[in-house]
């Protein structure tokens, strides 16, 4: 890399920060020993051709050691909690059995893979009932990028992932294989995952007791599911696959010594240039891959990962062949198509707080289409956050079965690490984001604020991507066959489902 800009702050308005939001939950770190970082191990196919993989995806009820003492009651993914690493190849016909062990219903979202709606990307629209599974197949047709697969059964979506049902999904392609980038899984090419939890009455998670209309919060960083983490490093370059998975919480991630990092990849994929940091944000469900170069260390050093102040990832620095980051000035030919020429630009209002959440001034419908885009077309959608209250709140936007591209920040250039592919915006509070938005697929997907309690509190909506020569017909979920599941399943009547948020 030549003599390259060093940046040094967050980007985003200091007086948005969660910091200020009066029921804001400070990170404390855990008196409790260092425990190793929990690497999750990579799903196994079932089967695999020449041309198609096959898997098995099972959504199941456990027990997790966060703690010395009890054992806490989770769910995950092939996993107690958290799940599996699921790596996907470019080019690859992927089919994937969806079954559910758990005593209720929920559903598999993938976040930000390009698939068709509503069913295969697994909304709302896409229950799997307990004891149940479901068989989904797709085309993976996307650049190499960091996505994850987490619940998405409205309104419980927040209560699903506070209880473990999300996890790592990698894409690999040719590209990125080309370049110079640490990829050896679990030694120098790691998941980040960043969590936040409260621990209650013998080290279990209480939902409802922490319950904030405007996200669930808690006081202990859990990172892959590990209180108190270290990590051996025993090459000179690490790269950290960061995943906001909280339900809430912004991580303002820095290292001890400020150690400059070099951000590589977004939501979607490759950045078309490496952007250096030594301070980097990250709002719900956005992910950042990082290389991080410890050649100034020397073994038996540490060097600490923060969140604000807060010690959240220890790197012990082992003996290591000397091998110095050098990476090209330009990494990957990012798609920035035209926008197709007289299509109508999309609307999208986030306002609110608290039980206020809306989008365009409405709560969400599972039975109401609220915009439509044509297949093909590339499509202007304008994001304002209209929420100015007390300084207002950032609202990180994400958009289902689309990688898109951020044209503008109230008029200036988006943020350096954002000229690659993305699938969540954060906006903060009074700004206006302008995206390019295209598809590969047709269907009926949502549209929503990823804080998770905001979605479930019915900051989210639907829009349709049609095909004018196959039209179709979709036949949607509806809420009361959703609730009065859940009632059964918990066995509870309607009216005592312990759901906030949504009006019901
Ligand atoms: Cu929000």
């Amino acid at each position: 890399m030549n003599a390259h800009k060093v940046y040094t702050d967050y980007f985003f308005d200091e007086p948005a920060f969660n910091t200020h939001d009066g029921g804001y939950v400070p990170l404390v770190r855990p008196e409790v020993d260092e425990q190793p970082l929990n690497i999750p191990s990579v799903l196994s196919p079932d089967k695999e051709t020449d041309t198609d993989m096959y898997y098995t995806v099972i959504a199941q009820a456990g027990e997790t050691q966060f703690l010395p003492g009890a054992k806490t009651k989770t769910w995950g993914y092939n996993a107690n909690y958290l799940g599996q690493t699921i790596i996907f190849k470019k080019g690859k016909h992927i089919h994937v059995t969806l079954k559910n062990e758990l005593p209720e219903l929920t559903t598999f979202h993938w976040h930000g893979l390009n698939v068709p709606g509503p069913i295969i990307d697994g909304g709302c629209h896409a229950p799997v009932y307990p004891g149940e599974s479901s068989e989904i197949e797709f085309d993976c047709d996307q650049p190499a990028a960091t996505l994850w697969l987490h619940a998405h059964p409205c309104p419980s979506t927040a209560q699903h992932v506070w209880k473990g049902l999300a996890t790592g999904v990698v894409v690999q392609d040719d590209v990125e294989a080309a370049l110079p980038f640490p990829r050896n899984y679990g030694v120098d090419d790691i998941p980040v995952i960043l969590q936040d939890r409260k621990f209650h009455d013998d080290n279990q998670f209480d939902y409802m007791a922490d319950y904030d209309p405007d996200g669930v919060q808690g006081p202990t960083p859990v990172i892959n599911g590990t209180i108190n983490p270290y990590f051996d490093v025993t090459t000179q370059q690490v790269r950290l696959r960061l995943l906001d998975g909280a339900n809430r919480r912004e991580w303002r991630l820095h290292f001890s010594d400020d150690l400059e990092f070099t951000q590589i990849a977004s939501d979607g994929g490759v950045l078309p240039e490496p952007v250096t940091f030594t301070h980097l944000m990250l709002t719900c469900a956005e992910r950042a891959e990082i290389i991080v170069d410890f050649g100034n260390y020397k073994p038996g050093d540490e060097v600490t990962l923060y969140s604000d102040d807060i010690a959240i990832l220890t790197f012990k620095i082992h003996e290591f062949a000397s091998n110095p980051l050098n990476l090209p000035d330009h990494l990957v030919d990012v798609p920035d198509p035209e926008v197709t020429p007289n299509s109508q630009t999309h609307k999208v209002v986030m306002s609110g707080m608290d039980e206020e959440v809306a989008l365009n001034g409405r709560k969400f419908d599972m039975q109401r289409i609220d915009d439509r885009q044509q297949l093909g077309n590339v499509e202007v959608w304008d994001i304002t956050n209209t929420n100015d209250m007390d300084g207002g709140m950032l609202h990180p936007y994400h958009m289902h079965g689309t990688q898109f591209k951020i044209i503008s920040r109230n008029g200036h250039a988006p943020y350096p690490n954002e000229m690659g592919l993305k699938d969540t915006v954060s906006v903060n509070p009074g700004e206006e984001v302008k995206i390019k938005v295209w598809f590969n697929h047709t269907g009926v997907f949502m549209n929503h604020c990823h804080i998770i309690e905001h979605e479930d509190g019915g900051m989210m909506a639907q829009f349709e991507i049609f095909d004018p020569d196959h039209p179709k017909t979709y036949k949607l979920m509806d809420m009361d066959t959703l609730m009065n599941a859940f009632a059964k399943e918990r066995g509870v009547s309607r009216e005592d489902l312990d759901m906030p948020g949504m009006d019901m």
